[in-house]
């Protein structure tokens, strides 16, 4: 499987995120890249190909671009006001306040953000950017023929709606790369997101859309982030009622019940019948994850694989989240090797 990789990724290190009242180092860290590139390489899963430059024409088929105007002038504008610190929102349009666009930096910052998940340092932008290229030249590799590829996206998308950041995401890559697809000619894409956290992000800017179907298997946002969005009712709207379905687990969830999960929403997914998949593909599901409740072992990541493939679906695989950072390469690697195996077995 071709492997699509920048080095920019490095280019965002944000300092620290609020947990459990601590200000801790930032669990979604540049090491966390170079552990899953290291096992692709000792796994030997195929070539590694830097990313091509398609512009910012297909970031703006899925953000806005005052969104992106912001998150591309920030830190100039943090810097010009004299600080060298992360910039981190700390005021939200929540229910009691409006949802105006306020002009200096902190108000806009609050408008464009829904955590303080989401540090943007003067390299943010680029990294993000990047990764976002990262997903498209993978998809590009599938749309030129090849019938798998992974983006080795980082920072990560899936909290990224479309003018809103959060959850260490920034810009949806999975959901660009899917976009792309669909204005390349597939008429029909589904996204399968298996990170931990439910893809908050994705599903927004897919709610009202038919022509993108949105399974997630993840925490029951009753007790995980991102709390307000996720729940097994949000089943998408107008024309896109019935594209959308969420499957929150409780704490504690093991492969025997993950699994379970991951069959329904296959089976809802080859009901739908895309043209092609694209996975959002986080590990924070792993028993050892240090901010996450869901039991997976290693092993269990190769089943995983195994059964993303039997959909036999021209399939894009683009990273997420997992933050066991030692143990994050096997684990999403073997998501790989385990879709490649029973692919390969299907063709034999
Ligand atoms: N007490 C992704 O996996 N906050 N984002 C966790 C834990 C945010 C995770 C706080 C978690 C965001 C891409
Ligand atoms: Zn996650």
């Amino acid at each position: 499987m071709l492997t699509i990789y920048s080095d920019d990724h490095r280019l965002h290190h944000g300092r620290c995120e609020l947990i459990d009242g601590q200000l801790m180092p930032c669990f979604e860290m540049p090491s966390r890249a170079d552990h899953v590139l290291e096992r692709v390489k000792t796994r030997e899963l195929g070539a590694i190909k830097g990313p091509a430059d398609f512009g910012r024409a297909p970031l703006l088929r899925v953000h806005s671009a005052d969104y992106l105007n912001f998150f591309e002038g920030a830190w100039q504008r943090w810097t010009q006001l004299g600080h060298e610190g992360d910039l981190l929102p700390f005021t939200w349009p929540a229910r009691t306040l409006r949802s105006v666009k306020p002009t200096g930096l902190h108000g806009e910052l609050g408008y464009y953000s829904f955590d303080a998940g989401a540090p943007i340092t003067a390299g943010t932008w680029q990294a993000a950017y990047s990764a976002a290229q990262v997903a498209l030249t993978a998809q590009a590799a599938i749309q030129a023929g090849a019938h798998s590829a992974f983006a080795l996206c980082r920072p990560p998308g899936h909290h990224a709606a479309s003018d809103v950041m959060g959850g260490y995401c920034y810009l949806n890559n999975a959901a660009i790369a899917a976009q792309a697809f669909l204005d390349q000619g597939r008429r029909k894409v589904a996204i399968l997101d298996v990170d931990y956290h439910h893809g908050n992000g994705t599903q927004e800017i897919f709610y009202q859309r038919r022509d993108v179907f949105f399974a997630s298997i993840h925490g029951d946002p009753q007790a995980e982030f991102p709390f307000f969005l996720g729940y097994a009712d949000e089943q998408g709207e107008g024309e896109g009622l019935g594209c959308n379905v969420n499957y929150p687990l409780p704490a504690g969830s093991d492969w025997p019940t993950w699994s379970k999960a991951l069959d329904v929403a296959c089976e809802r997914i080859a009901a739908y019948g895309p043209d092609v998949l694209v996975i959002s593909l986080g590990v924070d599901t792993f028993k050892d994850d240090p901010i996450s409740q869901f039991k997976l072992d290693s092993p269990d990541y190769l089943k995983m694989g195994e059964r993303i493939a039997r959909l036999g679906k021209p399939t894009l695989f683009v990273m997420e989240g997992g933050y066991a950072v030692e143990e994050i390469g096997i684990n999403a690697v073997n998501v790989l090797e385990g879709f490649e195996r029973a692919q390969q077995e299907a063709q034999a």
